[in-house]
């Protein structure tokens, strides 16, 4: 379950004057038991926290609840329902009123007012019903920042802390004005003060947060505050700790990166970076200003860091991306190769600009959350759901990591860009209706290996003993189900045993040490006949043609798979000379 920081806020900004109790359920939820939980607490008003992601539930939440309890208020607040407010007033006539936006001041001054004199034009940010029609208040000034009690120190979240990720805000705001984005209706930044934010940091740390991730629209906005803040957190991490944030790569600091690449351990940070298009054109009638150039040069030097571990996000269906616009743009970044690449399918949200100039580009979308595109004027249904089938084998196979040595030939060899391979895997994948289904490792392997055969690729040995080299690695001991075709009979793995055992120096010194006897080289060996020299294409990606013995070791104690490989050249003399 994830966290809801907004109830936090509220909570800490009202008391003590009130007393608020928070109550968090997932979308999964029945709602009959939500509404049960939510009766027995008989609250005097009860306040929903609305996103796109929940909001349909909530209104079967709240259309129960009125029934059954009249005379509770209901307060609905969050980005959800802080646009198109009439529309909202008129959908859900069981919701009492709204808060529009930043919510601490307006709910706190709501419930002075609701358990006082009731002079709810008085609320400012607040839309209600006089007399039964729908009124909005005019806008809060926003809070300060800097006055705001902490949101992280409830003695009910403390023994949660070490479970879920820790959502944590230190600026709200975003200077860019990008027109799908509901962040881009705030003016300015805003930032916390750095002092409390460090306290508080350092105070989920030692309650055991372990996941921290950033919900600062852009980290690194200001340049002297992200390093400060870097800083702070090499220096202060506790162990096992990941700090997440959101990047602007573009706007990103070289001194910055140097300072990272430098002095951050490996696996403390890691960055989203929204690229979302590679191409101006789309990007310019998005007004996101993205210089494509610097956002590389940063993304590839924090690679060749090896430090951050980098997430990069894209968005289908943005005005004038067409099928082969999109295609561009998602083999442009993942020719950086980074860790993980997420595609996701724009959305009209409420109160972006995009939504508003949504005829320009003959979009039709979803009338309800998530309102996802379902077409445009240069990118129809049957596209998009074309590129949904690149999301799956995406998933599984790229981001989880499953075969990277595998994807790496297959796209720069066999098919004509990464999309391409994606695309056409995505098809058969979906044809197959392996996408309702879930699948094991062996699977995975199997499935591709299916796939590659029915399209008649060519190197099929050379991708098969690719395949093996990155199914044993994610392996922790040696593997008995096979998916692949072996190359050595069991009379000829027999005589590579009794070879091996009798000259491990020839492996290696490292392999000699541990002195294994043939049994040991049954139990815990796997042996592979590779027709190419596989550590020189690992160190090199080219081809030759010497073949090798490959020798997997599976150590009893460390589950590491130890990988070795022997030219057969070599093996075959030694054999001579030892007959
Ligand atoms: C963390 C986060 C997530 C998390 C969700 C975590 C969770 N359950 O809390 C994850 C990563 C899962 C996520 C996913 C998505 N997200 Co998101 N996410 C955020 C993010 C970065 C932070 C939210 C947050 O905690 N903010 C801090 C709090 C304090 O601010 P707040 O939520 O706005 O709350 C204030 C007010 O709204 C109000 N308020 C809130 N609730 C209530 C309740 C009452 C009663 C009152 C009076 C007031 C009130 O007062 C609060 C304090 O001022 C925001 C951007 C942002 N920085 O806000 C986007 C954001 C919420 N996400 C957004 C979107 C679009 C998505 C996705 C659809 C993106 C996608 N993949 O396409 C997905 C949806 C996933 C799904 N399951 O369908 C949009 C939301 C649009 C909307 N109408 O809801 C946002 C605003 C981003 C944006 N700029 O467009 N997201
Ligand atoms: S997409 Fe990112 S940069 Fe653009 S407005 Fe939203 S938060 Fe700001």
């Amino acid at each position: 379950m994830h966290t809801c920081l907004a109830l936090r806020y509220l909570k800490a900004y009202s008391e003590p004057d009130f007393q608020v109790e928070m109550a968090e359920y997932t979308i999964k939820d029945p709602a009959i038991n939500i509404v049960s939980d939510l009766y027995m607490k008989k609250p005097d008003v009860l306040g929903f926290s609305c996103y796109i992601w929940n909001i349909e539930e909530t209104i079967k939440v709240i259309e129960m609840i009125k029934k059954i309890s009249p005379e509770t208020a209901i307060i609905l607040g969050g980005p959800e329902v802080s646009y198109d407010v009439a529309h909202w007033l008129d959908r859900i006539p069981d919701a009492d009123f709204i808060i529009v936006n930043e919510g601490e001041i307006s709910f706190k001054h709501f419930l002075s007012e609701h358990s006082g004199e009731k002079r709810y034009e008085k609320v400012a940010g607040l839309a209600w019903r006089k007399e039964g029609k729908p009124t909005i208040n005019p806008p809060r000034e926003k809070l300060d920042l800097k006055t705001v009690a902490s949101p992280y120190r409830f003695q009910e979240d403390l023994d949660q802390l070490s479970k879920r990720v820790t959502y944590f805000e230190t600026s709200r705001g975003c200077p860019y004005s990008c027109a799908f984005c509901l962040s881009s209706i705030e003016v300015g930044v805003r930032y916390f003060d750095i002092q409390k934010v460090k306290d508080d940091l350092i105070f989920i740390m030692d309650n055991g947060a372990k996941t921290i991730k950033f919900v600062d629209r852009t980290f690194n906005i200001k340049r002297d505050y992200a390093l400060e803040m870097f800083q702070f957190l090499i220096e202060n991490r506790r162990p096992g700790v990941v700090f997440q944030f959101e990047i602007t790569a573009d706007i990103m600091r070289p001194e910055v990166i140097a300072y990272l690449n430098e002095n951050a351990p490996a696996g403390l940070f890691r960055f989203e970076i929204g690229v979302q298009s590679t191409n101006d054109h789309v990007n310019e009638l998005v007004q996101r200003r993205q210089n494509f150039e610097k956002l590389t040069r940063t993304v590839m030097t924090v690679k060749e860091g090896g430090k951050i571990a980098q997430h990069l996000d894209l968005i289908a269906g943005l005005p004038e991306e067409d099928y082969a616009s999109f295609r561009k743009t998602f083999n442009d970044v993942f020719a950086f190769g980074v860790e993980e690449v997420q595609l996701g399918f724009l959305k009209m949200l409420r109160g972006t600009g995009l939504r508003l100039t949504a005829d320009r580009h003959e979009y039709v979308y979803m009338n309800h959350s998530p309102y996802e595109i379902l077409g445009n004027n240069v990118l129809s249904f049957d596209e998009i759901i074309k590129i949904k089938r690149v999301e799956d084998v995406l998933e599984k196979y790229w981001n989880d990591h499953r075969m990277d040595e595998t994807l790496h030939y297959l796209i720069h060899h066999v098919f004509e860009s990464p999309f391409d391979f994606f695309q056409e895997y995505g098809d058969y994948w979906e044809s197959k209706g392996w996408s309702r289904i879930g699948h094991q490792l062996e699977d995975l392997f199997a499935r591709l290996k299916e796939f590659l055969q029915h399209r008649g690729t060519v190197h099929e040995e050379v991708i098969e003993s690719l395949m093996k080299y990155d199914y044993f690695s994610r392996k922790k001991h040696r593997p008995h189900r096979s998916w692949w075709k072996e190359t050595l009979s069991k009379t000829e793995t027999d005589q590579y045993n009794r070879w091996i055992k009798n000259h491990p120096e020839l492996v290696s010194e490292e392999f000699e040490v541990y002195g294994l006897s043939e049994k040991d080289l049954v139990k815990h060996t796997v042996l592979d006949l590779v027709p190419f020299d596989l550590q020189h294409y690992l160190q090199t990606r080219e081809i030759n043609e010497n073949p090798v013995l490959s020798l997997i070791y599976y150590h009893p104690k460390t589950h590491e798979p130890e990988h070795y490989t022997i030219p057969l050249e070599r093996i075959m003399l030694e054999e001579q000379h030892s007959v």
